[in-house]
């Protein structure tokens, strides 16, 4: 059976982006809008800038699935960048008769421009830019709505939400359930406190007229999940440092967290675990959950809390400085269209790396060719350790 796995393909402003996904089973139910709704979910938040009003992002599926199933195959994902009808010159994948593009040479502070044209080679910035760019964001999310509807299935459920943008916290919340998230996406910066989203949003403004970007955090949870995903038995196989890697990698992510993290760094250990109890009618069972619903790198079957900060976007519309890579003079760093602050999408966008991998996992140890194999082995193993959740 192919292992689990994706990948994605695509430039920001060329003619689309690919995800393929490997390792799923046959059978298993996929809806169109659910899918699509992600898509848009990730589209959503106020600060975003001009470019989101040309795109309307959609999955595309292109194989794989069949009236509404997988099949069991490779499934690839196509999402088209309407942009790049403003694009085709500059970014055709062909040389274009009688046209030269204009190089960029103005590598922007924090961003991929400078090292990856060392790196690999190129005068032209744009070669590095178009990849480095999060719009890449848009096919992990097309993966990752295969990833939901496999976790679905099998009664997972996976949200988040905003924790801070800029100064601007907000309260703590313990004992989040499902049900909490349920209206998080009408919410202009995606917040579940409506007092700290007016402050946020008043933040953007403020600081989007000042010409400056907004970082902050967010916190993806998964609830439903069965304990023993993920194992205390090899490195690479233990889930907290693969949700750590793959949330990290997403573009400006700079610090996850797993459950309590840095609080309980500073906690005396009495403070810092959660304790075990056994009764007759729920099985052995926690008050609390410091650790975040990980325990030796297995989920212990609480809530997953995956954290994580990102840095404000390094594209500013009033320009740091830096040096131009061709007569190497000082100058202004490239000044491009931009979004003001990507914090609410980027929660999206760790939903669904959060989703990939936790399909990985049950992919890995409940194997199954189809849905119902899979359905029926977690239904075993639930029986097989008592367990209620
Ligand atoms: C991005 C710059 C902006 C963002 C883009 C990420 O694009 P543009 O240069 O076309 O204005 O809008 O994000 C998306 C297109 C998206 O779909 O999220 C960057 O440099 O990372």
């Amino acid at each position: 059976m192919t292992a689990f796995r994706f990948t994605t393909a695509g430039e920001s402003h060329g003619p689309g982006l690919v995800a393929i996904v490997e390792g799923m089973p046959a059978g298993l139910e996929l809806d169109r809008e659910v899918l699509d709704r992600d898509m848009a979910r990730r589209q959503l938040g106020h600060g975003r800038g001009g470019r989101m009003r040309i795109e309307t992002d959609t999955v595309d599926v292109r194989s794989g699935v069949r009236h509404g199933r997988t099949l069991g195959g490779p499934i690839a994902l196509l999402v088209a960048n309407r942009d790049y009808a403003n694009w085709e010159e500059r970014m055709n994948p062909w040389p274009v008769e009688g046209f030269a593009p204009d190089e960029v040479h103005l590598p922007r502070p924090g961003h991929a421009d400078l090292v990856g044209a060392q790196k690999y080679g190129h005068s032209d910035i744009r070669n590095v830019l178009e990849r480095a760019s999060a719009r890449e964001t848009a096919a992990r999310v097309a993966a990752g709505t295969i990833a939901r509807a496999f976790l679905t299935a099998l009664g997972v459920d996976v949200h988040s939400h905003v924790l801070q943008i800029a100064s601007i916290r907000a309260p703590e919340r313990e004992d989040l359930t499902a049900a909490d998230f349920a209206a998080v996406d009408e919410d202009p910066v995606r917040v579940l406190d409506p007092e700290t989203s007016k402050a946020m949003v008043a933040e953007i403004n403020r600081l989007r007229k000042a010409n400056e970007s907004l970082g902050g955090s967010f916190e993806v949870i998964a609830f439903g999940l069965v304990p023993g995903l993920g194992s205390h038995i090899s490195w690479e196989d233990r889930l907290d440092g693969r949700l750590a890697g793959a949330v990290a990698s997403i573009q400006s992510v700079k610090g996850v967290a797993i459950g309590e993290a840095w609080d309980v760094a500073g906690r005396p250990g009495s403070e810092a675990h959660d304790e075990i109890f056994w009764s007759e009618e729920r099985g052995y069972f926690r008050e609390t959950n410091h650790a975040g619903g990980l325990e030796g790198g297995m989920t212990n079957g609480l809530p997953l809390h995956v954290r994580a900060a990102i840095k404000p976007i390094s594209t500013l519309t009033k320009p740091l400085r830096s040096v131009d890579t061709e007569t190497k003079e000082p100058a202004q760093a490239l000044r491009e269209r931009t979004d003001s602050t990507v914090v609410p999408a980027a929660a999206v966008v760790a939903e669904a790396m959060v989703c990939l991998t936790l399909a990985r996992a049950y992919r890995e140890k409940f194997g199954g060719d189809h849905i119902d194999d899979v359905l029926a082995a977690v239904g075993a193993y639930k029986q097989r350790i008592d367990w209620r959740g």
